[in-house]
């Protein structure tokens, strides 16, 4: 999609702090970190989000990332939480399909009440 960041930053036609790249997915760091490690795991494919009628082997392959995300970014023992966040009441602001990778630090047991 034209328009799309995570499209652009997947072309590198956007700069991003990138962590790990092959044919199918990026990984980059978030702009605007929540957590000493931050990092959004998206494919290359433009899908919206998980409600997108997503290839199911890509997304196979986009969270079978997931360890060797956090292997790299040295958290794989420590611990962490994905997040995806997924249309208006999952609060999703980039309409690009992405994974939090979040950890360095305990995350909150509870994610409060909704609203
Ligand atoms: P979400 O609310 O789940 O859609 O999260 C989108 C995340 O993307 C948010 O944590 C901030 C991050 N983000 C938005 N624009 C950019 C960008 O241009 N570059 C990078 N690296 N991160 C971005």
């Amino acid at each position: 999609m034209t328009d799309c960041i995570f499209c652009k930053i997947a072309a590198h036609e956007l700069d991003a702090d990138i962590v790990y790249e092959d044919d199918d997915v990026i990984a980059f760091e978030d702009m605007n970190p929540q957590t000493p490690v931050h990092t959004l795991l998206i494919p290359k494919k433009h899908y919206d989000n998980l409600s997108d009628d997503v290839d199911e082997a890509l997304l196979g392959t986009l969270f079978g990332k997931v360890p060797l995300i956090a292997r790299l970014k040295g958290i794989e023992e420590s611990g962490y939480r994905i997040v995806a966040n997924t249309g208006a009441h999952g609060r999703q602001t980039v309409y690009h399909l992405h994974i939090h990778i979040l950890g360095g630090a305990n995350m909150p047991i509870s994610m409060g009440p909704a609203d």
